[in-house]
């Protein structure tokens, strides 16, 4: 029978201790943790002579080795936390280090300004009594052209080209394609704005895209006037700006009204006085508008002796441009991450 190998537990527990006290750095302490207390550390490796020696000395061994096991790993504890301290100490009294310097700054996403003057517009609408709806990007030739009263052959289809589909479907050019389709939805009397993305087939500019935003307005009724219409426009554009705009009001022509105008406001980006935006004339195209003609009120099943009704389509991606001072409408959907960073409505505020 072996006798009991107390002593060498003993010796091996000083070692550890005594390795410990050696370790003066966080990396030098998890050595030690690993050469004595690892799963095959001198220490706990221990346990595999539990066989060799007698069933009676066994329970006395193990529990011994557990102890040591328990007391050097308390040491290395204590040890591990007071190391770590004294680095956190050492790191603040470091010259680079400040701490009352302010924390790294969370990045937060914001809303795209087409958003929040998309969301500020149908505010403003919703007060007045507008439904605000949405129409499909793609549409038929009938709402985006023909039941506008502008046929095949009308040579108005020249100032609106557009992308077509293979499927003889076109992307619209106009939010007005959603005009007659409100007719054919809603009982009279009714308001409604639909705000959406429209596309040109054309060349771009800084105040041109071949995609960009509108928001349309229609109002029918059994009476309206013209003097309610450019008042409603002007209530709109003051709300939108927080003050009065000049704005100038000029003949327009559009198959679908009759009179048509054109409403256009002082270039807010050059304050009048000529850029780019405005091609050097001070007035920017934003707001084209008049009494709809009778072939489109028709188009819509009601009847014009009966009904009447005022639209309007705002270019809102123009208008966004003025709220903002942006002097290139192609920033608006470029993507770029430096013009973004600019903007930080989250449209809370
Ligand atoms: C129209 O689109 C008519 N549907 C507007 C309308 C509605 C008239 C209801 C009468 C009654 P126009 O093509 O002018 O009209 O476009 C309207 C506005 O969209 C313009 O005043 C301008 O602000 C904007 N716009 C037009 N083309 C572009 C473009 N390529 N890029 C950016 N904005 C544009």
């Amino acid at each position: 029978m072996s006798s009991l190998p107390i002593d060498e537990l003993i010796e091996l527990k000083q070692l550890a201790l005594n390795a410990l006290e050696q370790a003066q750095t966080l990396d030098a302490l998890t050595e030690v943790e690993r050469e004595y207390l690892g799963k095959k550390g001198s220490i706990r490796s221990q346990m595999r002579r539990l066989g060799k020696l007698d069933p009676s000395q066994r329970p006395i061994f193990g529990k011994t080795v557990n102890e040591v096991a328990q007391e050097v790993e308390k040491i290395l504890e204590a040890s591990r936390s007071q190391l770590k301290e004294a680095e956190r100490a050492e790191a603040l009294k470091a010259p680079h280090f400040d701490p009352t310097l302010p924390g790294m700054k969370a990045q937060s996403g914001a809303l795209h300004p087409l958003t929040l003057i998309d969301w500020r517009l149908d505010e403003i609408f919703r007060s007045m009594g507008f439904y605000v709806l949405d129409y499909p990007e793609v549409d038929s030739e009938y709402y985006n052209f023909e039941g506008l009263n502008i046929p095949a052959d009308h040579p108005a289809r020249d100032m609106q080209d557009t992308f077509w589909l293979t499927n003889g479907k076109l992307l619209r050019t106009h939010t007005s394609a959603g005009q007659v389709r409100t007719m054919q939805t809603f009982k009279p009397p009714f308001k409604a704005i639909f705000p959406g993305r429209v596309f040109r087939y054309e060349s771009t500019d800084a105040s041109h895209d071949h995609t960009f935003h509108q928001v349309e307005g229609i109002y029918i009724a059994k009476e309206v006037s013209v003097a309610h219409l450019i008042s409603s426009m002007k209530t709109l554009l003051s709300e939108v700006f927080g003050r009065e705009v000049k704005v100038r009001l000029r003949p327009g022509y559009f198959p679908f009204v009759e009179p048509g105008f054109e409403l256009d406001i002082s270039c807010l980006v050059c304050g009048g006085s000529g850029c780019s935006v405005c091609k050097q004339s001070g007035w920017v195209e934003l707001l084209p508008c008049g009494l709809i003609h009778p072939n489109v009120l028709r188009a819509g099943g009601l009847d014009p002796d009966e009904w009447q009704g005022w639209a309007f389509g705002l270019g809102m991606s123009r208008l966004v441009m003025m709220r903002y001072q942006i002097e290139d409408i192609r920033h608006l959907l470029g993507g770029d991450i430096r013009f973004w960073s600019q903007f930080t409505g989250t449209g809370l505020e």
